[in-house]
């Protein structure tokens, strides 16, 4: 193993990027994070980079307009770079490329990574993939747009620095970052905090509408078909919502409902300190973590929300 990206390079001339299906902020970020820096510092090298369509918010990013997102090409190369993926699969598209290579390196901060490639950079106590790349990257020769592109990954899976996956050399790492002069500020607000109108006006809806169960310890709230269709919204517009629900003082468990369908609702939980949203989750057929879970229920909302309260209070009582 090399401890920096140069030594995968030594006599390669074409080298390819891929990340995960469905990238997020950590693999958009970390991907072209790559690119950007090949293209700098190996300009004899030449680089591809496949992924999936990207996010609006992650075109900011320099050259994420060089993104391929068709599998099409009958290309084999020198050295193929995996990065964000916890396992072959997830390559989705970019498997063809993965088998051909002559060499094939991941670099990765999933627990689940098992090693699929030749060369495994993994380190499941990093926060990000944008993380562990910076480790390998001779930080002398990154450029602000590099910075950049390693800032977006790190704030997304730290939840901007909030989550327990933050450390010492993620605030070193990003701090050697900001002395590059990256746009901290603004690129914390459009990636991480900005909502459209819509968004915001759906969060204030919910908020007013929401109530409280049990004595404050619990916060409820429902975005019925009605309210989405009226703001033309998809779920994935009400990201963000039981997290400004859950930080309420004095609750415990924060429940949003959204209609999915006809007496159908998908359900997400999150708690602050000891119920195991998990647990209620999985009665239902869902699952996810202990302070972070989901399902999906049939009934009225009375009987979703009579259903969901009955465990919730179970395991209230057992703490007081
Ligand atoms: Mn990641």
């Amino acid at each position: 193993m090399h401890d920096k990206i140069g030594g995968y390079l030594e006599n390669v001339t074409t080298a390819v990027i891929a990340g995960h299906t469905r990238p997020d902020g950590d693999c958009a970020g970390s991907t072209l994070a790559l690119y950007n820096y090949l293209r700098d510092n190996y300009p004899q090298v030449h680089v591809d980079l496949y992924l999936e369509p990207v996010a609006e918010v992650y075109k900011v990013i320099k050259n994420a307009d060089q993104i391929i997102s068709d599998y099409d090409r009958d290309e084999t190369y020198d050295v193929f770079f995996a990065l964000d993926s916890s396992d072959k699969e997830r390559l989705a598209g970019a498997v063809k490329y993965f088998d051909t290579a002559k060499r094939t390196v991941c670099i990765d901060h999933h627990i689940s990574n098992e090693g699929y490639a030749d060369e495994n950079i993994v380190f499941p106590k990093a926060s990000s993939t944008c993380e562990v790349l910076a480790t390998l990257m001779d930080m002398d020769t990154v450029d602000v747009d590099v910075a950049e592109a390693l800032y977006i990954g790190i704030i997304c899976d730290t939840g901007c620095f909030k989550h327990s996956n933050t450390s010492e050399q993620t605030m070193n790492i990003t701090g050697k970052l900001i002395s590059k002069g990256i746009r901290f500020s603004k690129l914390t607000d459009e990636v991480f905090y900005q909502k459209t109108y819509m968004q915001n006006q759906l969060l204030g809806r919910c908020l007013l509408e929401s109530f409280l169960v049990f004595s404050g310890k619990c916060i409820v709230s429902v975005a019925d078909r009605k309210v989405m269709d009226f703001y033309e919204a998809q779920s994935s517009d009400l990201e963000g919502v039981i997290d400004q629900m859950r930080i309420t003082k004095g609750v415990e468990v924060a429940v949003l409902l959204t209609e999915i369908g006809d007496r159908k609702y998908k359900v997400s939980m999150r708690s602050n300190e000891f119920v195991d949203v998990a647990k209620i989750a999985g009665i239902y057929g869902g699952g996810g973590h202990i302070r972070a879970a989901g399902c999906t229920m049939s009934g009225t909302k009375y009987d979703v929300i009579n259903n969901l309260t009955m465990f919730i209070e179970e395991q209230l009582i057992q703490n007081d």
